[in-house]
């Protein structure tokens, strides 16, 4: 199991939040999303450790948000 905390730009209320949460959900290999809004972080559990973050960055845009790093 690994963690990855993106920061998501674009993020607004509690439905953004919930939109990037389920693109991120619906994604191979998660098991489980939380969203910080405050923060503008989503926090990511993974089965195994990710070294490519495209997919998730492809994921988030397509909900119509954008990860911008990690932290
Ligand atoms: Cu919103």
């Amino acid at each position: 199991m690994s963690e990855i905390n993106f920061i998501v730009e674009g993020m607004k209320c509690g439905h953004c939040a919930s939109a990037v949460e389920k693109a991120l959900k619906n994604l191979q290999g998660v098991e489980s999303v939380k969203v910080e809004l405050d923060e503008g972080i989503a926090r990511v559990e993974l089965e195994n450790k990710e070294t490519d973050l495209g997919r998730f960055k492809q994921a988030v845009k397509e909900a119509g948000y954008k990860i911008v790093g990690t932290k």
